[in-house]
């Protein structure tokens, strides 16, 4: 149907945004963008507009968007400054795989040459970082170039996307109609494939399954959690995999996870990299177990490992993938039996269990960093949001938390970006209005995202953040001592009152230093009603063991 009256770049772009499933932009204002601002604003109905006060908030808040509702988030970024402000969160959104579009504004190309404010090529910096990343040079092609931005960010392997729109062009107005919605393509994986995974099972006697990110984010977590209750598998989770299988179930044996990868027979991985998080791809071998087979299950043929030696693989649409290789393996002859494999491996996560006890108790003054998650642990709800933003502090809590469902475990992925949780934050307040949402953050972490606070408070957003305040960088700390025996660039003040900063901004707040008021304070903070901000002074010795730094 043809629009008879014309419209200006914003309010296509925002409606085709909208078409696509989107609620809320995430921007920092610049005169470049108003007429997006303008599109939101005369939307039917309007788009809600989340100002922050950093672009690396505004981009880190759709990335987490994008994650939890599995909509492609989208962030509006002034033209020069605000785009390359919003590079990192655009990096790790692609580190990610997460469903992310970027719309920068774009000095105006009427002047392009003559050294107009802020006049930046931006999609040559933003190109090796994105999907896609391009200059819409008119304005009749906004609403082919916004959908296909969306389309792009939100199908398999998932990523961000960039399109800029200079200037006079965004202003300017057009009839052009708004397009047809592209669909999202679901690759069906090859048979031969999945056969071979269900051959590799059935022969295997010591198997492990990892669920990752991609899980989540292909819509796979029922055909994943069935699979593994119809298989008996014995199952590790990671990234957004946290929570498929839910914590406490006989299956998941996360807490035995160097015994269950170190001596397994075959590892099958689904949905994530096989990078640092996973050994680089290489598993077995432990207490003179032969090297593991492994097999390697992505949502598209680029994700399937070049690097790690692989007996099988298979790509496609997740779903399809699961279903597929169980169907394989249901037709094999032989019917595993790996009872006693994951019996095990169950005596070893209750060693394990028993083991943390001590600590997530512990009495010590200063407060170790694990009683603070024996304290918030029991407090979660189910349907609970937890965001990781820090070093070690964060370590700790992927070692101590257990979701209980998937979606609700946010970490920033192997980009490892610090400065990540207040966006994160801000997005899965809104995204899930009813949930508790809680904020790990590092001292250090906190510094670099806490004026967002301010934010919560503008738009009314409370939520709980616990701020592990060992006053140092502590995941630098720690190895250069181990590599150097000291170390520099790695204390911050002590007993920093960051609890002070977010009273400041409009918020509550308290510190704590007696291990038996981190519970108090807790409840205190969930019944707030506010951002409120509780601030645990640990102690700076216990450092999360770690046996490698990632690299
Ligand atoms: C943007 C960014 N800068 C630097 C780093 C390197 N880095 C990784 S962890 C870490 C220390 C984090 O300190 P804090 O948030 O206080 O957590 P802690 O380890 O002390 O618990 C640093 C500096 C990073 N990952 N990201
Ligand atoms: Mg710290």
């Amino acid at each position: 149907m043809t629009d008879p009256t014309p419209r200006h770049g914003g309010e296509h772009a925002v409606a085709v945004a909208a078409a696509h499933g989107v609620e809320t932009l995430f921007t920092l204002s610049g005169a470049h963008v108003f007429p997006m601002y303008d599109g939101a604003v005369h939307a039917e109905p309007p788009m809600r507009i989340l100002d922050v006060r950093h672009e690396q908030t505004a981009v880190f808040a759709a990335e987490a968007a994008g994650k939890l509702t599995r909509v492609p988030g989208l962030a509006v970024l002034t033209a020069g400054p605000g785009v390359t402000n919003g590079v990192s969160a655009i990096t790790q959104a692609k580190f990610s795989g997460s469903p992310l579009v970027v719309v920068g504004g774009r000095a105006p190309s009427n002047r392009w040459g003559m050294g107009s404010l802020q006049e930046l090529d931006q999609p040559p910096l933003l190109e090796p970082v994105t999907k896609s990343a391009r200059t819409v040079h008119l304005v009749g092609d906004v609403p082919a170039a916004v959908d296909e931005a969306f389309t792009l960010a939100g199908s398999s392997h998932r990523g961000p996307t960039f399109l800029d729109v200079p200037m006079d062009q965004l202003f300017d107005k057009t009839t052009a109609e708004d397009p047809v919605l592209g669909t999202r393509r679901r690759l069906e994986p090859d048979p031969d494939g999945l056969a071979d995974v269900g051959a590799l099972l059935a022969g295997a006697s010591r198997p492990v399954l990892v669920l990752g990110t991609d899980v989540w984010a292909d819509r796979a977590e029922e055909a994943a959690l069935w699979f593994v209750e119809q298989t008996g598998i014995p199952v590790i989770t990671n990234g957004m995999g946290r929570g498929l299988v839910p914590g406490g179930h006989p299956q998941l044996v996360t807490k035995a996870r160097s015994k269950a990868l170190g001596t397994a027979d075959l590892v099958v991985v689904v949905g994530t990299p096989l990078d640092f998080r996973l050994g680089y791809g290489v598993f077995g071998g432990k207490d003179g177990a032969t090297p593991a087979r492994v097999v390697h299950l992505a949502d598209s043929p680029g994700q399937v490992s070049r690097h790690a030696s692989l007996a099988a693989s298979a790509c496609g649409d997740l779903t399809a993938v699961v279903d597929g290789v169980q169907t394989a393996l249901e037709r094999q002859p032989r019917r595993p039996d790996w009872s006693a494999w994951l019996g095990d491996l169950q005596d070893e996560v209750r060693a394990g269990v028993e083991r943390d006890e001590d600590l997530l108790g512990s009495p010590a003054d200063p407060i170790h960093p694990a009683r603070i998650y024996g304290e918030l642990a029991p407090r979660l709800a189910e349907d609970s949001v937890v965001i990781g933003d820090g070093g070690d502090f964060v370590s700790f809590a992927g070692k101590y938390v257990e979701p209980q469902r998937p979606g609700g475990w946010l970490d920033p992925g192997p980009y490892g970006c610090l400065g990540a949780g207040l966006g994160a934050a801000i997005a899965a307040r809104i995204a899930r209005p009813s949930a508790q949402v809680v904020l790990l953050l590092g001292d250090g972490a906190a510094g670099m995202s806490l004026m967002d606070v301010d934010t919560l408070v503008r738009h009314d957003l409370p939520v709980v953040m616990v701020c592990g305040n060992n006053s140092a960088w502590g995941l630098e700390k720690g190895p250069m001592q181990m590599l150097y025996g000291y170390d520099v660039a790695a204390d911050l003040a002590p007993q920093t009152r960051y609890d002070r900063v977010v009273t400041a901004l409009g918020g509550g707040g308290e510190t704590v230093t007696d291990p038996a008021q981190i519970g108090p304070a807790l409840d205190r903070a969930f019944a707030a009603g506010t951002p409120y901000l509780v601030n645990v002074i640990t102690d700076v010795a216990a450092a999360y063991p770690r046996a490698t730094f990632g690299v």
